[in-house]
């Protein structure tokens, strides 16, 4: 049909690697494989930024993404270039979402995922998501770091790729959640506000931002605010931690792969990569989602969580544009978020039964 060849071109020009291929690895050769990945809202959040007390914060909702986290647009870039190369196999150690990604990339390309996951540590959604795309699954007894040291191995050992983010195609395709930030503002952001786990995405963006600067698309760069859960930070503290602990399972690495470009970024941007607790991304959590509507998972809130820190504390220039990246879905992890509340009591269904008293606002959970 007429009307059908005309929206496919759109979403053909739409695909991800095909709009900023100039800013990518991409070859003649490379395939033009899309789960229709990035072009994700970029969300004003004015009553938030009220709330902390900014000029101007947008949301980069990247749980928007086919899999529901930032990780599908460096993996869509990693497994064309691995089947450009040939590969029948990739593997991946994961907290979740990476290996979500790489199941479901892998499911589309015809190819084998081999995903390796910390027992008891990951989100169920993520862990249904493995096992939906077909993944060969491994849990450990052990974390992710240790995850990590076990895939290293096996794709020495093995014809297998590596798909972790020291696979420079991985952050190459993470490049391009900064190009659309820029496309969509006009501008760079004063500053760039997100979690930091292996540190991969702190790298792409920096590395986009500055690609997109020397290409005369933005003229300045913005400083590059990354946060670890204290439990989890490593990079803060200059020292790897063994037994990394945080609610933000995602964030859960005590020795991330990315940690000396993750200071590069830092450094070169004016930036700072700091700490912030359990409860102060369970706050910068719900407020996503109560003041604004957007409901990410609780890793994601680490940039609002340090944002607010920042402003706290006199830190951060207050007139000023920030852009936070929310880098998974909420309903990653449902289950989490109902522990938040009491649980509700029913009340028999008769409109006699009903009273205003019912309809107040779910009460948080006595801890
Ligand atoms: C929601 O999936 O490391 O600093 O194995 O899932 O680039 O690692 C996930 C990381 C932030 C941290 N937010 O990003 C994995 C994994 C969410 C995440 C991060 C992750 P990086």
């Amino acid at each position: 049909m007429f009307w059908y060849g005309i929206m496919y071109k759109k979403v053909q020009t739409m695909m991800l690697l095909e709009r900023y291929r100039n800013f990518l690895p991409m070859t003649d050769q490379t395939p033009r494989l899309t789960l229709g990945e990035g072009n994700t809202p970029l969300v004003a959040a004015p009553r938030l930024a009220a709330a902390l007390g900014v000029r101007e914060l947008h949301l980069k909702y990247e749980g928007m993404n086919p899999t529901g986290s930032f990780k599908d647009r460096g993996m869509v870039m990693a497994v064309a270039k691995a089947i450009e190369a040939g590969a029948t196999s990739i593997i991946c150690a994961s907290t979740g979402n990476t290996s979500a990604s790489a199941a479901a990339y892998a499911a589309h390309a015809g190819i084998e995922a081999i995903v390796v996951v910390p027992s008891g540590k990951i989100a169920l959604g993520k862990l249904a998501q493995a096992l939906m795309y077909g993944a060969r699954l491994l849990v450990i007894d052990g974390n992710f770091d240790q995850a990590l040291r076990i895939v290293f191995e096996l794709s020495d050992r093995f014809p297998i790729t590596l798909v972790n983010s020291v696979n420079q195609d991985r952050i190459e395709g993470q490049t391009t959640a900064a190009y659309e930030i820029c496309d969509a503002l006009g501008h760079a952001p004063d500053g760039l506000c997100l979690p930091v786990g292996n540190a991969g995405n702190i790298t792409a963006y920096w590395r986009g931002f500055s690609r997109y600067c020397e290409a005369g698309m933005i003229t300045n760069r913005p400083k590059m605010l990354g946060f670890q859960a204290a439990g989890s930070a490593p990079i803060v503290h200059g020292v790897a931690i063994e037994h990394p602990e945080t609610v933000a399972t995602a964030i859960r690495i005590g020795n991330p792969a990315s940690w000396k470009y993750a200071l590069g970024a830092r450094d070169e941007s004016g930036g700072l990569i700091e700490a912030v607790t359990d409860e102060q991304i369970i706050a910068a959590w719900r407020d996503l989602a109560r003041i604004e509507g957007v409901f990410c998972e609780p890793a994601s809130a680490a940039g609002v969580a340090g944002l607010r820190m920042l402003l706290e504390q006199n830190r951060a220039e207050r007139d000023a544009c920030y852009v936070a990246v929310l880098t998974g879905h909420g309903l990653k992890d449902p289950g989490l978020a109902v522990e938040q509340f009491a649980a509700p009591e029913s009340v028999p269904a008769e409109i006699g039964a009903v009273s205003y008293t019912h309809l107040t606002l779910p009460t948080n959970r006595e801890v």
